[in-house]
């Protein structure tokens, strides 16, 4: 029932250095890049390929433990990941990642930012796949979208009564939630997104992601 087959994290895992090579050498020749497309090759170069990767950078940077970053977190963790930027490059990548104008950056904003960009055919993929998904169609993945989808009947750990059907389904969600503070295995679109803005950057090829979706979710 796992969309995120064997088969495609080892393929996640195998092009781990050769993307962050491909980040190192880009930073290394580009010096006229728009701050935010650097902040993310300076994530790449530095290890953080995944979202759980770039989950990690953001708790760095959040010093206070609020699981949110205010305008001196950010300041001083752009600093520490090694860029250089003038306080208005700064204050302008500061405002394009508070999407909501709050005035602090929370983990999904981060991460919308900064994960590997997709073109508009995957995540059109992705966002179909995610309708299917969510049968009833509240805007989220749940249990309960799963439970006359799925069977749990042959899970082993349902057979020894060791888990029951919810908590089965609630615990496959959380994997989709990766980076979530508080995985509550309550999937949204943004969390769906990102999980497979990580699967995405592994595969080059446009007609092999298709194929990959194509067969998770039957679509
Ligand atoms: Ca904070
Ligand atoms: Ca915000
Ligand atoms: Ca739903």
């Amino acid at each position: 029932m796992a969309p995120s087959s064997t088969m495609q994290r080892e393929s996640a895992y195998s092009k781990e250095a050769a993307l962050i090579n491909s980040a190192k050498r880009e930073l290394a020749n580009g010096l006229d890049k728009d701050p935010i497309y650097k902040l993310r090759l300076q994530c790449l170069s530095r290890g953080a390929t995944g979202i759980l990767g770039l989950a990690r950078t953001f708790r760095v940077m959040d010093d206070d433990g609020s699981k949110s970053l205010n305008a001196e977190e950010f300041k001083k963790g752009v600093s520490d990941i090694g860029l250089e930027l003038s306080d208005s490059e700064i204050q302008q990548m500061f405002s394009s990642f508070d999407t909501d104008g709050s005035g602090t950056i929370n983990m999904t904003e981060f991460l919308v930012q900064l994960r590997p960009p997709m073109n508009k055919t995957r995540i059109a993929l992705i966002e179909k796949a995610f309708a299917k998904m969510d049968v009833n169609g509240d805007g989220q993945i749940t249990a309960v979208d799963l439970k006359n989808v799925y069977s749990v009947r042959d899970h082993p750990k349902y057979q020894s009564g060791e888990m029951t059907e919810n908590e089965i389904f609630t615990s496959f969600l959380k994997n989709f939630e990766a980076g979530a503070p508080n995985p509550d295995g309550i999937v949204t679109k943004e969390e769906f997104i990102n999980y497979y803005a990580t699967i995405s950057a592994s595969i080059d090829n446009d007609a092999y992601f298709d194929l990959v979706m194509r067969h998770a979710y039957k679509l």
